[in-house]
């Protein structure tokens, strides 16, 4: 299963207390201050590393706290720093204030690092608070504790291509055939319940294809599985409407499943509507599928629409789908390199 949310809570390493001493020595009357500096809590940063893909670990283990810095000596020792913890999440992921709701990082490249709780500061030693008019403080600091806060991480699939569809549109069967993705596939609504990730190899490059659960008209309001999953289309360079071109006229006609999906990927917002896409007619190598087509691809041309027709069973159409694909997505920016290991 892709967990691909996760909630956890950060401690920042309580800083060490700072020290009340003085020096003491054989012959040495009054010797000064010499409580020494409480070292730094640890803080916790997250970091992207390109060889995870899932957010599982936090799925199990959800609090993490950094060790404390160390307390102040006398001779002026100051306490260690207490150790730094670097989480690794998938490349993708955002992090968001659990809190506030605000997004506080968008991680999408490898290496990339935020600094999500700091340690506290360590206390002051006593002989810091020397001074002309006191030669004997008694004054030092305790450790400040560290940050602590819930976050929300939200993994974020980076493909090249999104699938969208309504449930049994053909989108499992599709990446089968043009990649080695092999997820369910099942002529039942919701064969798919978490996204898949694909390669496929365009003549521009090898290209990213993700494959998500159906949605279905109402998706916005929660029916079927939601939008949940249309975010992981949000970095998608271009998307397909797949559209089942069987349907009977007393169906709901390929025209509107199109303007049906359509406006959930509307009404979902983020920048989804706005992507360039291509109208894939799918299972046209059965009868049902290409009896329909002058018809039905007329509503789509008045509207200078024009759906590319393909068998993902025959293989009948792919070709043309590839290159129309390619066309649409510039080389420089598949996410290949930074997706699948
Ligand atoms: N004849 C034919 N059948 C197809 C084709 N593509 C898909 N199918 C069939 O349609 C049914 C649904 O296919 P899936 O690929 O599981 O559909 P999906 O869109 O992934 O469905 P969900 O995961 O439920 O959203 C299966 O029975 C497939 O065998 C095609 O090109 N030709
Ligand atoms: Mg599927």
């Amino acid at each position: 299963m892709l967990v691909d949310q996760a909630k956890i809570f950060l401690v920042g390493g309580k800083g060490g207390d700072g020290c009340l001493s003085f020096h003491r020595e054989k012959y040495v009357p009054r010797g000064g201050p010499d409580g020494g500096d409480g070292g730094r809590g640890g803080h916790i940063f997250l970091r992207t590393d390109a060889n995870l893909h899932t957010l599982t670990d936090f799925a199990y283990r959800k609090r993490y706290q950094a060790p404390s810095g160390g307390h102040g000596e006398g001779g002026n020792r100051h306490g260690h720093q207490g150790e730094d913890i670097i989480l690794t999440i998938p490349v993708g992921t955002e992090v968001i204030d659990a809190k506030t709701g605000e997004v506080l990082a968008d991680l999408s490249r490898e290496g990339m690092e935020l600094l999500a709780v700091r340690g506290g500061k360590g206390g002051r030693g006593n002989a810091r608070f020397k001074s002309a008019t006191n030669r004997a403080p008694r004054q030092r600091e305790l450790g400040e504790p560290g940050e602590e806060r819930w976050l929300v991480l939200e993994l974020k699939l980076l493909a090249d291509v999104g699938l969208l569809g309504f449930p049994n549109a053909g989108k499992s069967t599709l990446i089968s055939r043009i990649s080695e993705a092999r997820p369910k596939v099942a002529p039942y609504a919701f064969t798919t319940l978490e996204p898949a990730l694909g390669v496929w190899d365009l003549p521009g490059g090898a290209t990213v294809v993700a494959d998500i659960p159906g949605i279905v008209a109402g998706a916005h309001r929660g029916k079927g599985l939601g939008l949940r999953f249309l975010k992981h289309l949000e970095r998608t360079g271009t998307l397909l409407y797949l559209i089942d071109f069987r349907a009977s006229p007393e169906q709901t006609s390929p025209w509107d499943q199109f303007t049906a999906l359509r406006s959930e990927v509307v009404a979902y917002g983020k920048g989804l509507a706005e992507k360039p896409y291509l109208i894939v007619a799918t299972k046209m190598d059965l009868p049902t599928a290409s009896a329909n087509w002058r018809s039905c691809t007329e509503a789509f041309h008045e509207k200078g629409f024009h759906p590319i027709p393909v068998s993902a069973l025959t293989g009948m159409g792919i070709e043309e789908l590839a290159r129309a694909v390619d066309a649409l997505l510039p080389r420089a920016e598949r996410k290949l390199n930074v997706c699948v290991g």
